[in-house]
Protein backbone atom coordinates (compact mmCIF):
# COMPACT_ATOMS: atom_id res chain seq x y z
CA UNK A 1 0.00 0.00 0.00
CA UNK A 2 3.10 2.04 0.31
CA UNK A 3 2.39 5.95 1.63
CA UNK A 4 -1.16 5.92 -0.06
CA UNK A 5 -4.31 6.68 2.48
CA UNK A 6 -6.75 3.87 2.39
CA UNK A 7 -9.12 6.55 1.12
CA UNK A 8 -6.93 7.56 -1.88
CA UNK A 9 -6.12 3.94 -2.64
CA UNK A 10 -10.05 3.03 -2.58
CA UNK A 11 -11.14 6.45 -4.52
CA UNK A 12 -9.60 5.26 -7.74
CA UNK A 13 -12.09 1.99 -7.69
CA UNK A 14 -14.86 3.33 -6.83
CA UNK A 15 -17.51 5.82 -8.37
CA UNK A 16 -19.10 8.62 -6.56
CA UNK A 17 -22.47 7.20 -5.48
CA UNK A 18 -24.21 10.47 -4.30
CA UNK A 19 -26.65 11.15 -7.33
CA UNK A 20 -27.77 7.88 -8.10
CA UNK A 21 -27.84 4.64 -6.22
CA UNK A 22 -27.19 1.55 -7.63
CA UNK A 23 -29.70 -1.57 -8.22
CA UNK A 24 -27.15 -4.47 -8.12
CA UNK A 25 -25.37 -2.44 -5.48
CA UNK A 26 -24.73 -4.58 -2.37
CA UNK A 27 -25.85 -2.11 0.80
CA UNK A 28 -26.19 1.55 0.67
CA UNK A 29 -26.23 2.03 -3.25
CA UNK A 30 -22.41 1.63 -2.83
CA UNK A 31 -20.23 -0.37 -5.62
CA UNK A 32 -17.40 -1.56 -3.74
CA UNK A 33 -16.31 -4.87 -3.94
CA UNK A 34 -14.64 -6.91 -0.91
CA UNK A 35 -10.74 -5.92 -2.05
CA UNK A 36 -11.54 -2.63 -1.86
CA UNK A 37 -13.23 -2.57 1.27
CA UNK A 38 -12.48 -2.01 4.48
CA UNK A 39 -15.16 -2.54 6.69
CA UNK A 40 -17.23 -5.78 5.64
CA UNK A 41 -20.02 -6.36 7.40
CA UNK A 42 -21.37 -9.66 7.72
CA UNK A 43 -24.84 -10.97 7.73
CA UNK A 44 -26.00 -13.80 10.58
CA UNK A 45 -29.20 -14.70 9.51
CA UNK A 46 -30.10 -16.64 13.22
CA UNK A 47 -32.87 -16.86 15.63
CA UNK A 48 -33.25 -20.16 16.79
CA UNK A 49 -33.63 -19.27 20.20
CA UNK A 50 -36.08 -16.33 19.78
CA UNK A 51 -38.63 -16.91 22.15
CA UNK A 52 -41.34 -14.05 21.29
CA UNK A 53 -41.61 -12.99 17.76
CA UNK A 54 -39.39 -14.52 15.22
CA UNK A 55 -38.03 -13.13 11.78
CA UNK A 56 -34.69 -11.66 13.04
CA UNK A 57 -33.09 -14.17 10.67
CA UNK A 58 -34.58 -12.22 8.02
CA UNK A 59 -33.32 -9.21 9.10
CA UNK A 60 -30.05 -7.92 6.87
CA UNK A 61 -31.70 -9.45 3.15
CA UNK A 62 -34.98 -7.00 4.10
CA UNK A 63 -31.66 -4.68 5.49
CA UNK A 64 -29.75 -4.40 2.19
CA UNK A 65 -32.61 -4.06 0.36
CA UNK A 66 -33.72 -0.92 1.79
CA UNK A 67 -30.44 0.55 2.43
CA UNK A 68 -30.35 1.86 -0.92
CA UNK A 69 -32.79 4.86 -0.01
CA UNK A 70 -29.91 6.33 2.52
CA UNK A 71 -28.03 9.40 1.67
CA UNK A 72 -25.05 8.64 2.16
CA UNK A 73 -23.21 12.00 3.22
CA UNK A 74 -23.38 12.61 6.94
CA UNK A 75 -23.31 16.03 8.67
CA UNK A 76 -20.65 15.21 11.11
CA UNK A 77 -19.09 12.16 9.51
CA UNK A 78 -18.70 13.52 5.52
CA UNK A 79 -18.72 10.75 3.05
CA UNK A 80 -18.96 7.57 5.07
CA UNK A 81 -18.92 5.59 1.88
CA UNK A 82 -15.55 6.44 0.78
CA UNK A 83 -14.00 3.94 3.94
CA UNK A 84 -14.99 1.15 1.73
CA UNK A 85 -18.01 -0.71 2.84
CA UNK A 86 -18.94 -4.20 1.72
CA UNK A 87 -21.56 -6.39 2.91
CA UNK A 88 -21.10 -10.08 2.71
CA UNK A 89 -23.93 -12.44 0.97
CA UNK A 90 -26.17 -13.75 3.35
CA UNK A 91 -24.97 -17.42 3.21
CA UNK A 92 -27.40 -19.79 1.87
CA UNK A 93 -25.76 -22.75 4.25
CA UNK A 94 -26.45 -20.57 7.47
CA UNK A 95 -30.39 -20.06 5.98
CA UNK A 96 -30.68 -23.57 5.92
CA UNK A 97 -29.01 -24.55 9.43
CA UNK A 98 -31.43 -21.82 11.32
CA UNK A 99 -34.27 -23.25 9.57
CA UNK A 100 -33.43 -27.19 10.30
CA UNK A 101 -32.36 -25.96 14.26
CA UNK A 102 -35.16 -23.29 14.46
CA UNK A 103 -37.59 -26.13 13.71
CA UNK A 104 -36.52 -28.18 16.61
CA UNK A 105 -36.16 -25.10 19.06
CA UNK A 106 -39.62 -24.12 18.31
CA UNK A 107 -40.96 -27.80 19.58
CA UNK A 108 -39.29 -27.31 22.92
CA UNK A 109 -40.10 -24.01 23.46
CA UNK A 110 -44.00 -24.19 22.58
CA UNK A 111 -43.65 -27.60 24.84
CA UNK A 112 -42.27 -25.54 27.36
CA UNK A 113 -44.94 -22.91 27.37
CA UNK A 114 -47.67 -25.69 27.78
CA UNK A 115 -46.23 -26.92 30.89
CA UNK A 116 -43.48 -29.54 29.77
CA UNK A 117 -40.97 -30.24 32.46
CA UNK A 118 -38.02 -29.08 30.99
CA UNK A 119 -35.89 -32.86 31.13
CA UNK A 120 -38.79 -34.01 28.77
CA UNK A 121 -36.82 -31.98 26.45
CA UNK A 122 -32.93 -32.89 26.90
CA UNK A 123 -32.25 -35.10 24.17
CA UNK A 124 -33.72 -32.12 21.62
CA UNK A 125 -32.27 -29.33 24.04
CA UNK A 126 -28.94 -31.06 23.96
CA UNK A 127 -29.00 -31.65 20.16
CA UNK A 128 -29.70 -27.48 19.86
CA UNK A 129 -27.34 -26.42 21.96
CA UNK A 130 -24.45 -28.50 20.50
CA UNK A 131 -25.58 -27.37 16.99
CA UNK A 132 -25.41 -24.27 17.90
CA UNK A 133 -22.27 -24.21 19.10
CA UNK A 134 -20.79 -25.55 16.26
CA UNK A 135 -22.64 -22.83 13.83
CA UNK A 136 -21.01 -20.43 16.17
CA UNK A 137 -17.42 -21.23 16.04
CA UNK A 138 -18.12 -20.77 12.11
CA UNK A 139 -19.24 -17.50 12.64
CA UNK A 140 -16.05 -17.31 14.60
CA UNK A 141 -13.38 -18.65 11.85
CA UNK A 142 -15.48 -16.66 9.66
CA UNK A 143 -14.70 -13.00 11.26
CA UNK A 144 -11.12 -14.06 12.09
CA UNK A 145 -10.56 -14.87 8.62
CA UNK A 146 -12.02 -11.17 8.21
CA UNK A 147 -9.22 -10.16 10.35
CA UNK A 148 -6.64 -11.52 8.75
CA UNK A 149 -7.78 -9.86 5.50
CA UNK A 150 -6.84 -6.47 7.50
CA UNK A 151 -10.69 -5.96 7.52
CA UNK A 152 -12.82 -4.06 10.31
CA UNK A 153 -15.84 -6.25 10.42
CA UNK A 154 -19.38 -5.30 11.61
CA UNK A 155 -21.95 -8.07 13.01
CA UNK A 156 -25.46 -8.09 11.62
CA UNK A 157 -27.99 -10.41 12.97
CA UNK A 158 -30.30 -12.30 13.49
CA UNK A 159 -31.10 -12.35 17.40
CA UNK A 160 -28.74 -11.05 19.84
CA UNK A 161 -27.01 -14.60 20.58
CA UNK A 162 -24.66 -13.67 16.97
CA UNK A 163 -23.00 -10.70 19.13
CA UNK A 164 -20.87 -13.47 21.06
CA UNK A 165 -18.90 -14.59 17.87
CA UNK A 166 -18.11 -10.92 17.40
CA UNK A 167 -17.58 -10.07 20.68
CA UNK A 168 -15.67 -13.59 21.10
CA UNK A 169 -13.47 -12.63 17.90
CA UNK A 170 -12.45 -9.20 19.23
CA UNK A 171 -11.34 -10.15 22.48
CA UNK A 172 -8.86 -12.74 21.14
CA UNK A 173 -7.73 -9.54 19.35
CA UNK A 174 -7.78 -6.66 21.56
CA UNK A 175 -8.11 -8.65 24.93
CA UNK A 176 -8.99 -5.69 26.66
CA UNK A 177 -12.09 -3.11 26.05
CA UNK A 178 -15.13 -2.20 26.45
CA UNK A 179 -18.42 -3.32 25.48
CA UNK A 180 -20.55 -0.35 24.64
CA UNK A 181 -24.29 -2.83 25.04
CA UNK A 182 -26.98 -0.61 24.06
CA UNK A 183 -30.40 -2.32 24.70
CA UNK A 184 -33.58 -2.99 26.43
CA UNK A 185 -32.52 -5.99 28.10
CA UNK A 186 -29.76 -7.13 30.29
CA UNK A 187 -29.12 -10.35 28.36
CA UNK A 188 -27.45 -11.90 31.66
CA UNK A 189 -29.74 -14.63 32.44
CA UNK A 190 -27.09 -17.55 33.01
CA UNK A 191 -29.17 -19.68 30.58
CA UNK A 192 -32.78 -19.30 29.29
CA UNK A 193 -34.96 -21.82 28.54
CA UNK A 194 -32.41 -24.45 28.78
CA UNK A 195 -30.79 -23.32 25.86
CA UNK A 196 -26.79 -22.05 26.93
CA UNK A 197 -26.71 -20.15 23.31
CA UNK A 198 -29.87 -18.12 23.97
CA UNK A 199 -30.11 -14.27 22.95
CA UNK A 200 -31.32 -14.03 26.61
CA UNK A 201 -27.48 -14.77 28.20
CA UNK A 202 -25.07 -13.90 25.31
CA UNK A 203 -23.67 -10.55 28.02
CA UNK A 204 -23.63 -13.34 30.50
CA UNK A 205 -21.63 -15.41 28.28
CA UNK A 206 -19.10 -12.69 27.34
CA UNK A 207 -18.25 -11.75 30.78
CA UNK A 208 -17.86 -14.60 31.97
CA UNK A 209 -14.89 -15.68 29.60
CA UNK A 210 -12.88 -12.50 29.84
CA UNK A 211 -11.29 -11.05 33.04
CA UNK A 212 -10.70 -8.01 31.07
CA UNK A 213 -13.64 -7.24 29.62
CA UNK A 214 -15.85 -3.92 30.95
CA UNK A 215 -19.25 -3.47 30.28
CA UNK A 216 -21.50 -0.15 30.03
CA UNK A 217 -24.96 -0.84 29.38
CA UNK A 218 -27.42 1.78 28.34
CA UNK A 219 -31.11 1.37 27.87
CA UNK A 220 -32.17 -1.59 29.63
CA UNK A 221 -35.76 -1.04 31.01
CA UNK A 222 -37.07 -4.98 30.73
CA UNK A 223 -34.73 -7.40 33.15
CA UNK A 224 -35.34 -10.25 35.48
CA UNK A 225 -34.68 -9.51 39.83
CA UNK A 226 -31.46 -12.48 39.02
CA UNK A 227 -30.37 -10.37 36.17
CA UNK A 228 -30.11 -6.93 37.73
CA UNK A 229 -28.41 -8.74 41.18
CA UNK A 230 -25.72 -9.95 38.94
CA UNK A 231 -25.22 -6.44 37.28
CA UNK A 232 -24.88 -5.05 40.67
CA UNK A 233 -22.62 -7.74 42.65
CA UNK A 234 -20.36 -7.17 39.37
CA UNK A 235 -20.03 -3.38 39.86
CA UNK A 236 -16.80 -3.73 39.41
CA UNK A 237 -17.22 -4.76 35.58
CA UNK A 238 -20.33 -3.60 34.70
CA UNK A 239 -21.70 -0.11 35.14
CA UNK A 240 -25.60 0.11 34.24
CA UNK A 241 -27.71 3.13 32.79
CA UNK A 242 -30.65 2.02 32.71
CA UNK A 243 -33.71 4.01 30.67
CA UNK A 244 -35.67 4.84 34.13
CA UNK A 245 -32.40 6.19 35.78
CA UNK A 246 -31.43 8.24 31.99
CA UNK A 247 -34.99 9.43 32.19
CA UNK A 248 -34.97 10.46 35.68
CA UNK A 249 -32.04 12.48 35.23
CA UNK A 250 -33.97 13.88 32.17
CA UNK A 251 -36.71 14.97 33.59
CA UNK A 252 -35.32 16.83 36.71
CA UNK A 253 -33.06 19.06 34.09
CA UNK A 254 -30.21 17.35 33.80
CA UNK A 255 -28.67 17.10 30.17
CA UNK A 256 -28.56 14.48 28.01
CA UNK A 257 -24.68 15.88 27.04
CA UNK A 258 -23.79 15.44 31.03
CA UNK A 259 -24.98 12.07 31.40
CA UNK A 260 -23.14 10.54 27.93
CA UNK A 261 -20.10 12.46 29.43
CA UNK A 262 -20.81 10.03 33.17
CA UNK A 263 -20.99 7.03 30.56
CA UNK A 264 -18.05 7.39 28.59
CA UNK A 265 -16.01 8.12 31.58
CA UNK A 266 -16.79 3.98 32.31
CA UNK A 267 -15.48 3.53 28.81
CA UNK A 268 -11.78 2.14 27.91
CA UNK A 269 -10.23 3.81 25.09
CA UNK A 270 -10.96 0.35 23.07
CA UNK A 271 -14.70 0.33 22.39
CA UNK A 272 -16.76 -2.47 20.54
CA UNK A 273 -20.43 -1.53 20.46
CA UNK A 274 -23.36 -3.95 20.46
CA UNK A 275 -26.63 -2.13 19.45
CA UNK A 276 -29.76 -4.03 20.00
CA UNK A 277 -32.08 -2.57 18.05
CA UNK A 278 -34.91 -2.41 20.48
CA UNK A 279 -32.77 -0.11 22.76
CA UNK A 280 -34.59 2.57 20.94
CA UNK A 281 -38.48 3.42 21.20
CA UNK A 282 -40.86 0.60 19.83
CA UNK A 283 -42.58 3.64 17.61
CA UNK A 284 -38.41 3.08 15.37
CA UNK A 285 -38.27 -1.10 15.34
CA UNK A 286 -42.33 -2.18 15.68
CA UNK A 287 -41.07 -5.26 14.19
CA UNK A 288 -38.43 -6.26 16.51
CA UNK A 289 -38.27 -9.59 18.25
CA UNK A 290 -39.19 -8.21 22.40
CA UNK A 291 -39.57 -4.65 21.63
CA UNK A 292 -40.25 -2.76 24.97
CA UNK A 293 -41.72 0.47 26.08
CA UNK A 294 -40.00 3.39 26.33
CA UNK A 295 -36.26 3.65 24.96
CA UNK A 296 -34.32 6.29 23.36
CA UNK A 297 -34.24 8.37 20.15
CA UNK A 298 -31.75 7.34 17.80
CA UNK A 299 -30.68 11.08 18.46
CA UNK A 300 -29.65 9.87 21.97
CA UNK A 301 -27.25 6.95 20.63
CA UNK A 302 -26.21 9.06 18.13
CA UNK A 303 -24.89 11.71 20.16
CA UNK A 304 -23.57 9.57 22.74
CA UNK A 305 -21.50 7.74 20.20
CA UNK A 306 -20.58 10.95 18.15
CA UNK A 307 -19.26 12.00 21.69
CA UNK A 308 -17.43 8.83 22.28
CA UNK A 309 -15.65 9.35 19.18
CA UNK A 310 -14.58 12.86 19.47
CA UNK A 311 -13.10 12.06 22.73
CA UNK A 312 -10.89 10.05 20.67
CA UNK A 313 -11.93 6.61 21.48
CA UNK A 314 -10.95 3.08 19.06
CA UNK A 315 -14.38 1.22 17.28
CA UNK A 316 -12.60 -2.08 17.67
CA UNK A 317 -16.10 -3.69 16.70
CA UNK A 318 -19.56 -3.27 16.57
CA UNK A 319 -22.94 -5.41 15.93
CA UNK A 320 -26.54 -4.40 15.22
CA UNK A 321 -28.41 -6.86 15.97
CA UNK A 322 -32.53 -7.97 16.66
CA UNK A 323 -33.50 -5.73 13.34
CA UNK A 324 -36.97 -6.86 12.24
CA UNK A 325 -39.97 -6.62 9.15
CA UNK A 326 -40.40 -6.39 5.73
CA UNK A 327 -37.98 -4.15 3.61
CA UNK A 328 -39.08 -0.19 3.28
CA UNK A 329 -40.72 -0.39 6.63
CA UNK A 330 -39.61 1.96 9.29
CA UNK A 331 -37.96 -0.52 10.88
CA UNK A 332 -35.09 -1.26 7.95
CA UNK A 333 -35.38 2.75 7.49
CA UNK A 334 -34.02 3.30 10.99
CA UNK A 335 -31.87 0.18 10.62
CA UNK A 336 -30.24 0.91 7.79
CA UNK A 337 -29.14 4.42 9.01
CA UNK A 338 -28.17 3.25 11.64
CA UNK A 339 -25.79 0.65 10.62
CA UNK A 340 -24.47 3.37 7.89
CA UNK A 341 -23.97 5.51 10.36
CA UNK A 342 -21.83 2.66 12.93
CA UNK A 343 -19.80 2.36 10.12
CA UNK A 344 -18.98 5.79 9.66
CA UNK A 345 -18.24 5.95 13.61
CA UNK A 346 -15.91 2.90 13.10
CA UNK A 347 -14.23 4.35 10.14
CA UNK A 348 -13.49 7.78 11.98
CA UNK A 349 -12.51 6.52 15.01
CA UNK A 350 -9.82 4.22 13.02
CA UNK A 351 -8.73 7.35 10.62
CA UNK A 352 -10.29 5.89 7.46
CA UNK A 353 -12.08 9.23 6.58
MN1 LIG B 1 -32.90 -6.64 23.48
Amino acid sequence: MGSLKFGELLNKNMKNPSDISLSNSNIFGLDCDFDASNIVILPVPWDVTTSYRRGTSMGPESLKISSSQIEIYDEYLGNIWKAGIFCEKVAASWVAWNDRLSYVSKKIISGLEDGDDINSHAFHLKYVNAQSEEFFSEVLSRIERLFEHGKFVIGLGGDHSVSESFIKATSNKYKSFSILHLDAHLDMREDYEGFEGSHASVIFNCLQKNDELNLVQVGARAFSEEELEYATKHHDKVSLFTDRAIKSSLYRGRTWHDICLEITEQCKEKLYISFDIDVLMPSLCPDTGTPVPGGLSVEHIFYLIELLVRQGKTIVGADLVEISGNEHTINMIVASRVLYKLCGYMARSQGLI
